[in-house]
């Protein structure tokens, strides 16, 4: 993967915003170790990461595991083509007498949001030990540090474990095959990988630094009679992100196994990586650590009334009163807002792939849907919280990611032209840019284009990213490079998907994502034509690109044809229930789709869309109609979506209502979000949605505390929300008014601020 460490200029002014801001300091928190099984990797452990690599911290007592996820390391999966698999156990296996976790005091373990540190304590035998883990983004490493209380007492045996190690073979099981060749020397272990799909190579690499004695035996180390020692740890593979990695159909596979040479290049950066690192010492790696970290983490903080309450109690046990006593903690509710920044900062930084299904994380052989990038919904909804809530930059990797795989997607857009009869496919000179996207992306795949079960809105869905992106950070070097060619390529295929339809330009195949007729036994999705979804997103990027056109003052032949069409789309249609129609066949609510399908696919022109806004009264009431007949009864990342719309909606008790169903009901322990299984995007969904009840932009104004909800109106505040027009909001409110407000943004650009829907001027406009 090339790295490119280019946090945009934008970015920068964000983050320079509030040097000096306090942070408030949030844990997830067990005072047992976490199960040391798949379902304790899913819903105990503690994932700290880096974007290039995740770890999960078990905190085991006798024996410690720090499960790796290189992303990617990919392999075949039976199910989905491409599988991100576990790539390494790290353990630490400790001696001494008595040192189990039934004669441990005192223990406790943790993960602290706003400085990504992972710590374990517990005493056994008079002797304290502690255990601090972090990865570091800028320096490329996982450090780990273990401490005695007591001279001497600390002795362990660090082992790396390769897991799903397979023959390579031909025939049914081809490409799963996997070999390791794991080698200790001195104080350092080498892990050596061989995947037999793509021939990927990893290479990773430990190294301790101990003040007891450090000697390996067989393919481990021996730590003996330490006071403290460290361990750094990094990793790569031979992966490259660009264009030609992708395949369509197609796969590459190796037929012999070779560990017994590394990818030279890679190990040798691996190994300058660790021995910088631990050169610098932990101490140090530590301080670059937080400034960076920490850096993106409290440019955001939020502060709702009665968070000190529970500061110290268990994770579990504040999920559990909820689910079981109906007993909400602020606590609770603040940290799981900072965990899906937490998880987006550990998992998508500038120069690594994007956040997938799972994050940067996955303990699993065969990852729940080979944790992939899927566009009908989850890897955008990855996204929803970036701009909003001040991590612009963790967004280029998606950017690059999508900028690498759009050109093989033109013999899709070619075949979904003949296969639906929608003219020729254009030249590469009439059409440089021309792509499209179905679902699944793999960092080595693209399965297919729009179709099946999803029409070709998806595209809108994506690259609402995109827009976002120039919307909140006016970044040009951005609009440039990608937001502009993802929306106008986007418009070139979109404007060819649609027909004239009694003077409309519907989308000819059409199909609202996942949504079936419950009428058609058997079950199989619904195909129409100009479905909401379709044409809301249509709509949305082909708006997007003329305003974008009107940015540079360009106005070439995509331009005019998305200017001949944007008027006829006719996005939303209210029906005879008052809701907004999901098909322009439905006449009452739920006559063709299943009731309260998980996805609100017709409501995407209000969340994340901005179609449906303030200024039409009458698709908002209609968009109410449609939420309420849907209902509240979903999974993890639709309760998600839920909570963005009754945000929009203006709605916060109901916005509230399902972020307390999602924490008593769709969430572990470790706050990992239950779809079920677990998958991140529902963690980045409710945290987009919190921010959406505290601040709105959407409909050409400022609009302070849109939603915010009866529990949290006595007091509280939140500091370095994003709003549109390169724009920093700080607001203190006091019964659920705002008291002060601060607004940072550019020259000359005061904004138009509004509350509960009135003007609003009070507020102090610093120019920066
Ligand atoms: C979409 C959703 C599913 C699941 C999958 C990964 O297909 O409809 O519920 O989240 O993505």
């Amino acid at each position: 993967m090339h790295i490119m460490m280019r946090v945009t200029a934008a970015a920068m002014v964000l983050a320079v915003a509030f040097p000096s801001m306090a942070a408030d300091v949030h844990r997830i928190m067990a005072r047992v170790p976490a199960a040391d099984d798949i379902k304790g990797w899913e819903k105990q452990s503690y994932p700290i990461g880096n974007g290039w690599f995740g770890v999960n911290v078990f905190g085991g007592v006798a024996d410690e595991r720090m499960q790796v996820t290189e992303n990617t390391f990919h392999t075949k999966g039976r199910r989905y083509g491409c599988n991100l698999t576990n790539a390494l156990d790290i353990r630490m296996r400790f001696l001494g007498d008595g040192h189990v976790a039934t004669n441990a005091t005192g223990y406790v373990r943790s993960l602290e949001l706003e400085t990504g540190l992972s710590r374990v304590s517990y005493g056994v035998g008079g002797v304290e030990y502690t255990r601090e883990a972090f990865a570091s983004y800028l320096d490329r490493v996982m450090a780990v540090r273990l401490v005695a209380s007591k001279k001497g007492a600390l002795s362990f045996d660090l082992v790396a474990d390769t897991p799903f190690l397979r023959p390579f073979k031909d025939g049914k099981d081809a490409a799963r095959g996997r070999a390791a060749r794991v080698t200790a020397h001195d104080s350092e272990i080498e892990v050596v990988q061989h995947l037999q799909y793509y021939g990927i190579k990893f290479y990773g690499l430990l190294k301790v630094v101990s003040d007891g004695t450090v000697a390996a035996k067989g393919s481990s180390l021996e730590v003996r009679g330490a006071t403290e020692a460290v361990v750094f740890f990094s990793c790569g593979t031979n992966y490259r992100l660009c264009p030609e990695i992708f395949v369509v159909g197609k796969k590459r596979f190796s037929m012999t196994p070779d560990v017994d040479k590394p990818d030279a290049e890679v190990a040798a950066k691996v190994r300058a990586t660790v021995e910088k690192a631990a050169a610098k010492g932990y101490a140090e790696a530590k301080k670059t650590h937080l400034a960076d970290f920490s850096g993106m983490m409290n440019r955001v903080v939020l502060d709702i009334p009665g968070a000190e309450k529970d500061a110290d109690a268990e994770s579990r046990a504040l999920i559990l009163a909820l689910r079981k006593k109906k007993v909400p903690s602020a606590y609770l509710e603040e940290t799981f807002f900072q965990y899906g920044r937490y998880l987006l900062v550990s998992s998508s930084r500038p120069g690594t792939l994007p956040a997938n299904l799972q994050g940067v994380w996955s303990g699993y052989d065969e990852a729940p849907w080979g944790s992939g990038y899927w566009h009908n919904i989850n890897v955008q909804m990855n996204y929803w919280p970036a701009f909003i809530t001040n991590l612009a930059e963790c967004f280029e990797p998606y950017a690059e990611f999508n900028e690498a795989f759009r050109p093989i997607t033109r013999s899709l857009v070619a075949g979904y032209l003949e296969r639906y009869k929608l003219g020729e496919m254009p030249s590469a000179q009439e059409s440089p840019d021309i792509w499209c996207i179905g679902t699944a992306v793999y960092p080595y795949e693209v399965c297919g284009g729009p179709g099946v079960h999803s029409g070709p809105g998806t595209g809108g869905l994506t690259t609402k990213l995109f827009a976002d992106w120039w919307d909140y950070t006016r970044d040009e070097t951005a609009l440039r490079r990608f937001i502009w060619p993802v929306i106008h390529g986007m418009s070139d295929f979109l404007c060819r998907c649609v027909k004239d339809v009694d003077g409309k330009c519907l989308s000819a195949f059409s199909a609202s994502p996942e949504q079936h007729d419950w009428r058609m036994k058997p079950k199989r999705y619904y195909h129409t034509v100009g479905c909401a979804f379709d044409q809301q997103m249509i709509w949305e990027n082909n708006n997007d690109l003329l305003r974008l056109a009107a940015v540079l003052g360009t106005n070439d032949a995509v331009v005019a044809k998305v200017k001949s069409q944007i008027d006829r789309y006719d996005p939303v249609q209210i029906g005879e229930s008052g809701q907004i129609k999901e098909y322009r066949e439905e006449k009452k609510y739920g006559e063709i789709g299943e009731r309260h399908h998980r996805h609100i696919s017709h409501l995407v022109g209000l969340y994340p869309g901005t179609l449906i806004n303030a200024n039409h009264p009458d698709w908002m009431k209609a968009a109410k109609v449609a939420l309420d007949f849907r209902g509240d009864k979903s999974t993890g990342w639709a309760l998600a979506h839920r909570m963005n719309c009754r945000a929009r909606l203006g709605d916060g008790d109901h916005a509230l209502k399902l972020l307390r169903v999602m924490l008593a009901e769709r969430t572990y322990d470790n706050l990992w979000d239950a779809h079920p299984p677990y998958q991140i995007d529902g963690n980045f969904g409710a945290t987009s949605a919190v921010a959406e009840m505290l601040l709105q932009s959407q409909a050409g104004f400022v609009d302070l505390l849109p939603a915010l909800p009866k529990d949290w109106s006595s007091h509280g505040s939140f500091k370095g929300l994003c709003a549109r027009g390169r724009l920093v909001v700080d607001c203190e409110w006091k019964d659920g008014k705002p008291v002060s407000v601060t607004i940072r943004g550019p020259k000359g650009a005061r904004p138009d601020v509004r509350f509960a829907g009135a003007k609003f001027d009070a507020f102090n406009y610093i120019e920066q």
